[in-house]
C-alpha cells in the first residue's frame, strides 16, 4: 500500500529523488550536525540548492540528534528545506525516540510555517546505519499519530531511492494501517 488517508491528510510513499520534488513545499534533509553538504541525501540537496544553502545554515549549527531546523531552498524547486539530524544507529540513544523526534519536529516546523506539503527521505537509514524496516515503523507510527492533529499540512510524502526500499515501506505502511481509514 503506497497511500494512507485520514482526516483529509495523505501519507504516501513513492520511488524517487528527494532533490527532485517540485510540487512539494518543503523537502527534509538527512543532515549532519554542522548542516553542511555530505553524501546521500545531504549531498543531493546541497548540490541542487547551490552553496547558498550551506552558507545560510552555518549559523544554525551544530544541531543535536532529533532536532530540526528550517532554511530557504535556494535553487531547489521548493520553498524550504527542513534539516533533521537523525540518530547514528548504535551510538545515539534511545534511537527510536530520537528518530521519532526528527519526524515530529519536522512536521511541527512545517505547521509553524503554514506549509501544505512535506517530503521525507528515510532518515538515518543510509550512512547512519538504522535498519530500514525498524526505521520505517518508527517513522510511520509517528507520522500517522500526527496526522489527526494537522492544520496546514495536507501531504506527507516518503521518497525512497530504490524499488526495494519502496516495497518495504509499502508493506510496513499496510501492516500499520490495515483496518484503519482509507488506503490504496
Ligand atoms: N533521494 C532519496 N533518498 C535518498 C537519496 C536521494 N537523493 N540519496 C540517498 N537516499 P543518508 P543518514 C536514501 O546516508 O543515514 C550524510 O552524508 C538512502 O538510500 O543520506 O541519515 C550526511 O552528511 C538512505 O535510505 O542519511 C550525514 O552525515 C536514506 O536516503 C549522514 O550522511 C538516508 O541516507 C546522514 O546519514
Amino acid at each position: 500500500m503506497n497511500r494512507y488517508v485520514t482526516n483529509g491528510r495523505t501519507l504516501e510513499c513513492i520511488q524517487g529523488n528527494i532533490a527532485d520534488q517540485p510540487d512539494i513545499d518543503a523537502v527534509v534533509n538527512a543532515a549532519n550536525a554542522m548542516l553542511q553538504t555530505g553524501g546521500g541525501v545531504a549531498g543531493a540537496l546541497h548540490r541542487a540548492a547551490g552553496p547558498g544553502l550551506a552558507e545560510e545554515c552555518a549559523p544554525m549549527a551544530p544541531i543535536k540528534p532529533g532536532q530540526a531546523v528550517i532554511s530557504s531552498a535556494h535553487q531547489l524547486p521548493n520553498r524550504h528545506v527542513i534539516h533533521c539530524l537523525g540518530p547514528v544507529y548504535g551510538r545515539d540513544e534511545p534511537a527510536d525516540r530520537l528518530l521519532a523526534d526528527c519526524y515530529r519536529n519536522a512536521v511541527q516546523l512545517a505547521e509553524k510555517h503554514s506549509l501544505r506539503s512535506l517530503a521525507f527521505p528515510a532518515l538515518s537509514t543510509g550512512v547512519f546505519g538504522y535498519p530500514m524496516e525498524t526505521a520505517a515503523r518508527v517513522a510511520f507510527t509517528t507520522l500517522i499519530d500526527l496526522m489527526r492533529g494537522l492544520e496546514s499540512v495536507e501531504l506527507l510524502r516518503f521518497v525512497l531511492f530504490s524499488a526495494d526500499d519502496l516495497a518495504l515501506h509499502a508493506r510496513v505502511l499496510k501492516e500499520l494501517t490495515s483496518g484503519a481509514a482509507n488506503h490504496e
